[in-house]
Formats: C-alpha cells, sequence, structure tokens
C-alpha cells in the first residue's frame, strides 16, 4: 500500500513537472488542449501588446500579471503535438512532425522572449515592454508563417 501511495505520488509529480508528456485519451483532445492552451496565452499576451500599442490605456499590475499568465501558459501547447495529431480540427502543418526539430527552436525561442517579457512587465517600464512585446509577437510571427496553415 505504502509502495502504491509512493508511486502514484511520484507519478503525479511527474506529471506536474513535466507537461511534455502529458498524455491525451484522443487525438481530438490533444489538439483540443493545444488550441486552448494557446488561445488562452494569446489573450493574455494580447492585452499586454495593446497597453504596448497604446490601444489599451497602460496598467503596471495587469501588464505584469498578464505577462506571467502568459509566460506559463507558454509551456503548455507543445504536449499537444504529439505524434497521431497532425488530422483533425487543425490549421497545424504537416511540416510539424517532418521537421521537429524547427518547431521546436521555435516553440523554445517563443518561450524564451515570453519569459523576458515578464521581466520587462514586471519592471513597469513601458519601453522595454514595448521591445519586449515585438521580439515575442515575432517569434510568434515567424513560426505561424512557417508552421500554421493559412
Ligand atoms: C498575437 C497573435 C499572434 C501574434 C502575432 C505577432 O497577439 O495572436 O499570432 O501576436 O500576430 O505578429
Amino acid at each position: 500500500m505504502k509502495k502504491l501511495t509512493a508511486c502514484l505520488l511520484a507519478g503525479a509529480a511527474l506529471a506536474m513537472a513535466v507537461p511534455a508528456s502529458a498524455q491525451f485519451a484522443k487525438a481530438e483532445d490533444a489538439i483540443k488542449y493545444r488550441k486552448n492552451a494557446l488561445f488562452v496565452m494569446q489573450q493574455n499576451f494580447g492585452r499586454v501588446a495593446g497597453m504596448a500599442g497604446g490601444k489599451i490605456p497602460f496598467d503596471a499590475g495587469v501588464a505584469a500579471e498578464s505577462a506571467a499568465v502568459a509566460e506559463y501558459m507558454a509551456k503548455l501547447p507543445w504536449a499537444g503535438f504529439g505524434p497521431g495529431t497532425d488530422k483533425g480540427e487543425t490549421k497545424a502543418k504537416p511540416e510539424i512532425w517532418t521537421d521537429k526539430a524547427k518547431f521546436d527552436d521555435y516553440a523554445k525561442k517563443m518561450q524564451d522572449e515570453m519569459s523576458k517579457l515578464t521581466i520587462a512587465a514586471k519592471s513597469g517600464n513601458l519601453d522595454n515592454i514595448k521591445v519586449a512585446v515585438n521580439a515575442t509577437g515575432g517569434a510568434c510571427k515567424s513560426c505561424h508563417d512557417d508552421f500554421r496553415a493559412k
């Protein structure tokens, strides 16, 4: 019994530490998962970008919180791009699975830029936030250009 509990706890800890190992019951669920993670990420990033672009009044607290949520969400979508999830309700191009290393590089670059955005947003300096928003948006765009269907 003790062993089983230890095993379950270790499994749970691993699942939390390594979201990329997430398993899904169906390919459809993985597709939904990655889309929803990207959606929540974009809503939070978009709010900060809106402030950087002067479309939304700048609120340093909201910017810092939104950037932190976007940074965390940026970790999640990749687990949903496993084998067999290339077909369905998705704009993901087949090249994601044939040129995985390039896709992974883009994913990492975006997460790195998102982390810098969190730091900039925490600083409360709007000029720093603008620079980081542009770099992050650029990382989103380059991946979309290569790997997202129109
Ligand atoms: C967004 C969004 C993207 C990126 C991209 C940046 O807010 O939805 O796909 O930023 O437009 O160029």
